[in-house]
Formats: structure tokens, sequence, C-alpha cells
């Protein structure tokens, strides 16, 4: 392909905070008095905040209003932005920094395309900001992943055509929501999951430049 630019989701593939919204996500099920274990949290990867907070009460088996769920959405991310708060660049993901650099080095467009609402204050925390010459985040879409609006906002605002980005995600929705723009993907994580993807690795520790341009 003639690459020209890469597409990072952010959340399990640039930093792994995953746990964070894990350890409040289960925080809110405790005290909402039911479990939620690291399993139930892998349905809620890649998800919106407000989609994840409808599979967590289903799990618990709660009915609340629309206005609690509010309440409750806002209760789980005042823990979640106290844990990223801390942060440091040593939670960058292996890889991430050398592929980054690698990419820039070749002229070829970085972009990050998260649906998290956080992304500005994690990429601030891990300084990472710079290496990126878009940032598309929760706040600049109106549809989630696996529609492809994130990662199309992306390439538009790179002025790049679909056809000449890779997207880099560990969620399945995220895989449906590049083949759905017209993006080849690479899986990052287990391929059981990703196997709609064009390639997938374990992490972004030993994949090349050369491997990427011949998907
Ligand atoms: P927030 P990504 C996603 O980020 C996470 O994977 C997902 O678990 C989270 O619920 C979602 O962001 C929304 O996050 O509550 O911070 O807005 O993987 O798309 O970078
Ligand atoms: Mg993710």
């Amino acid at each position: 392909m003639d690459l020209k630019g890469c597409i990072f989701d952010l959340d399990g593939v640039i930093v792994d905070t995953a746990k964070y919204h894990f350890m409040a996500w289960r925080r809110l099920a405790k005290e909402l008095s039911f479990e939620f274990t690291l399993e139930d949290n892998e349905a809620l990867k890649g998800v919106s905040r407000m989609a994840s907070l409808e599979i967590l009460l289903g799990i618990g088996g709660v009915t609340v209003s629309p206005r609690e769920k509010e309440e409750l959405a806002a209760r789980k991310n005042r823990w979640y932005i106290e844990f990223i708060s801390g942060m440091t660049p040593d939670e960058i993901l292996p890889g991430s920094m050398k592929l980054l650099s690698a990419l820039r080095k070749e002229g070829i467009r970085t972009a990050i395309g998260s649906a998290s609402k956080n992304a500005g204050t994690i990429l601030d925390r891990i300084h990472l900001r710079n290496m990126f010459d878009v940032v598309i985040d929760g706040n600049r879409i109106h549809k989630a992943k696996p529609d492809p609006e994130v990662f199309l906002k992306a390439s538009e605002e790179m002025s790049l055509s679909p056809s000449c980005c890779i997207v880099f995600e560990d969620a399945q929705a995220g895989i449906e929501a590049a083949i759905a723009g017209g993006m080849k993907s690479v899986g990052v994580g287990k391929p059981g999951l990703l196997g709609r993807a064009d390639l997938v690795i374990p992490d972004l520790r030993k994949i090349t430049i050369n491997q990427l341009r011949n998907l």
C-alpha cells in the first residue's frame, strides 16, 4: 500500500489504561453491591463511557433512571481521572516510541483516534502529545466505534485518503471501524479477538515500516 498515515487507538495500544478503567468500574460495582471481574472488563474495551455503564449495569442486574446513569458515569470518571493523573511516561507501552519516531522520520503522519474523552489528559501525562500530528478523541465525535467516524476524521485532518492510512487497535469494535472506513488495520493483542485485522501483533515492539507498507 501507499502508506502515508498511521492512526493509533490510545487505550490498549499506546498505554495500558484499561487497568485504571477496571479499577474505577469495579469500585462503582462494589458501591452498587455486585462483583465486576477482570473478565467482565474485556467487554468494555474501546466502548464509550455511557455504553460501558450500560454493560456494567446489565452485569449487576441494576436498573436506574437516566439521571442516575449520568451521575454514576460522572462518579466513575472522577475516580478514573484521579488514577490517570498519577500516570508517567514510564507507562508508555513497549515499542510505541520507537515506531512513532521511525514513522515521523519517514514523513508518515501520525494521529490518535480514541473513544476516550480523557485522551488529552493522558497524552499530557505521558508527554506524548507532540508525537502526533492530529488528535481525535471522544469529545470530537458523535458516533462510537465500530462507526468509522473517529478514524475518518483523523485521516481528513491529516489530509490523507483513508486508503493510505493504517489503524492500530486493540478492540474488535475498532478493527470493524477501520474496515468500515476503508482503512488497513493492525490488531494489537490476541488473534482470536482481532481476526478481522490485516495483521495481528502482540505489541508494537517488532513491527517494521516495511511490513506495514506490504499490507
Ligand atoms: P472515557 P480507546 C476507550 O479508549 C477505552 O478503551 C474504553 O474502555 C473507554 O470506556 C472509552 O475510551 C471511553 O473513555 O471514559 O475516558 O471517555 O481504546 O478508544 O482509546
Ligand atoms: Mg483501545
